[in-house]
C-alpha cells in the first residue's frame, strides 16, 4: 500500500465523525510499521479522545518506529485534551504523514515543528484536498470566524417551488428528503424565516432514527430569523428536541416584551441582530453570531426571499438543489427573489460539483463561483 493509500483510510475513519465531532474537526489516523495497519482511530466527539489517542491505544508498544497518518495536522495545545504530537513522540514513531495543517491558531504549524524538533521527520499535504473537504465549516470558521453556508432548496423542473396557493408539501421523494435529513445532521444549525416557519410549520429537526443521543448525536441549533416577533409560542418548532433562537431587531425586541417573554416560555432564546442595508436583519451579522458560538455549519432551509438574499449576498458556499420531476407552471413560485438583478452578467453563477438521482428525484451540489 502507497503513503496515498494509508491516508486515503484515515480520510475514511474521520468520516465516522461526520455528524457528531462538532465544534471540533472530523479527524482519522491510522499508524503502519513494515506495512502492517497497527492502530487505527477517528475523533468522534467533542471533548472526547482525538483521533490519534485511539490509534496509538490500539497499536501499543509497537507504535515504536511506525508511520503515523493524520488527516490534520496533530495538535500542540493542551485543549480539553492534551497534545497529540506530544503523544506521539512519547510513542516514539518514526515518521508523520499530514493531510492538511490545523487551522486553528492555537495550533497553526506548531504541531508540525514539535514533531520536526523531536527528530521526527514530516510530510505535510498529502491528500490535502481530501483532508480539507472533510472539514470545511471548521476551516471557514477558524479562518474567518463564520461558518461554512450550505443552502437547501427543492424545487420542480420548471424551478418552482410551491403552487400559487402555497402548497407545497413533498415536492421530492423519500430519499430526496432523507438526504436532507443527512444535511441538517451535518450542520451545527438550521436557519429559517419565520414565513416559512409559518407557512410550513417546520420542525427543523433530525427525526432519522440513526441519529439517536446514544450515537453521540445533538440536534442542530435552530434558528428563526423574526424581524417583528411573529414566531406563535405554540409552533410546532418548540415540541421537538434540541434548542431553538429566535432573531428579532432590536426594537421588536425592546416593544415586543409580552411575545418575547411568550417565546422565552417555550424554551427558546430570543435576542438581537442589527438591520442590514435592505431592511431585512444583517445576515453578515448572523454568521458572525454563529461563528462566536462555535458553529462549523449553517444549513439555509428557507423560502425564495431568504435564500434570494443569502445567495445575492454571496453568503452560500454550497447548494444542495433537489429537483422533482414534475411541471408547476408559471402561477407557481419561484425559486429565489433576486431583487434588483437586470443583467445576466450580474446572475450569481455556480460551479456544479455533482449531480445524482434520488430515487425519482436529481440532487445538484453547487458551489460558489468566486465572481
Ligand atoms: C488532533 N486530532 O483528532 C482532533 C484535533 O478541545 P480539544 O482538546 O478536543 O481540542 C480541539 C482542537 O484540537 C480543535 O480545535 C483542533 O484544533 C484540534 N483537533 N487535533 O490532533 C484530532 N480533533
Ligand atoms: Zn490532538
Amino acid at each position: 500500500m502507497s503513503h496515498a493509500n494509508y491516508m486515503a483510510q484515515a480520510i475514511k475513519l474521520a468520516r465516522k465523525g461526520w455528524y457528531t465531532t462538532r465544534p471540533n474537526p472530523r479527524v482519522g489516523c491510522v499508524l503502519v510499521r513494515e506495512g502492517q495497519i497497527l492502530g487505527e482511530g477517528a475523533h468522534l466527539k467533542a471533548g472526547e479522545p482525538h483521533a490519534e489517542v485511539y490509534a496509538l491505544r490500539q497499536a501499543g508498544e509497537r507504535a515504536q518506529g511506525a508511520d503515523a497518518y493524520v488527516t490534520l495536522e496533530p495538535c500542540s495545545h493542551h485543549g480539553r485534551t492534551p497534545p497529540c504530537a506530544e503523544a506521539l513522540i512519547k510513542a516514539g514513531v518514526k515518521r508523520v504523514f499530514v493531510g492538511m495543517k490545523d487551522p486553528n491558531p492555537l495550533v497553526a504549524g506548531r504541531g508540525l515543528t514539535l514533531l520536526q524538533e523531536a527528530g521526527i521527520e514530516v510530510v505535510s499535504g498529502l491528500l490535502q484536498d481530501q483532508a480539507e473537504a472533510l472539514n470545511p465549516g471548521f476551516i471557514k470558521r477558524m479562518q474567518r470566524g463564520q461558518p461554512w453556508v450550505v443552502a437547501k432548496q427543492a424545487m420542480s423542473l420548471d424551478g418552482r417551488t410551491a403552487m400559487a396557493s402555497g402548497e407545497s408539501q413533498w415536492i421530492t421523494g423519500a430519499e430526496a428528503r432523507a438526504d436532507v435529513q443527512r444535511l441538517r445532521a451535518a450542520s451545527c444549525a438550521v436557519v429559517t424565516g419565520v414565513n416559512s416557519l409559518l407557512a410550513d410549520s417546520s420542525r427543523l429537526n433530525v427525526r432519522d432514527e440513526r441519529f439517536t443521543p446514544l450515537s453521540g448525536f445533538t440536534q442542530p441549533l435552530r434558528v428563526v430569523l423574526d424581524s417583528g416577533l411573529q414566531t406563535p409560542p405554540g409552533a410546532a418548532i418548540f415540541q421537538q428536541p434540541g434548542s431553538t433562537l429566535v432573531l428579532t431587531n432590536e426594537e421588536s425586541l425592546q416593544k415586543q416584551q409580552t411575545a418575547r417573554k411568550q417565546l422565552e416560555d417555550q424554551g427558546a432564546e430570543v435576542a438581537a441582530l442589527p438591520l442590514a442595508a435592505n431592511g431585512g436583519l444583517d445576515l453578515q451579522a448572523l454568521l458572525t453570531l454563529l461563528g462566536e458560538r462555535q458553529c462549523n455549519q449553517l444549513l439555509v432551509e428557507a423560502g425564495a426571499k431568504l435564500t434570494g438574499a443569502f445567495v445575492q449576498q454571496g453568503l452560500v458556499d454550497e447548494f444542495y438543489l433537489y429537483i422533482a420531476a414534475k411541471f408547476l407552471g408559471s402561477q407557481a413560485r419561484g425559486l429565489l427573489d433576486l431583487p434588483g438583478l437586470e443583467k445576466l452578467a450580474a446572475a450569481p453563477q455556480m460551479q456544479i460539483l455533482d449531480v445524482r438521482a434520488l430515487g425519482q428525484d436529481w440532487r445538484f451540489q453547487l458551489k460558489r463561483l468566486e465572481q
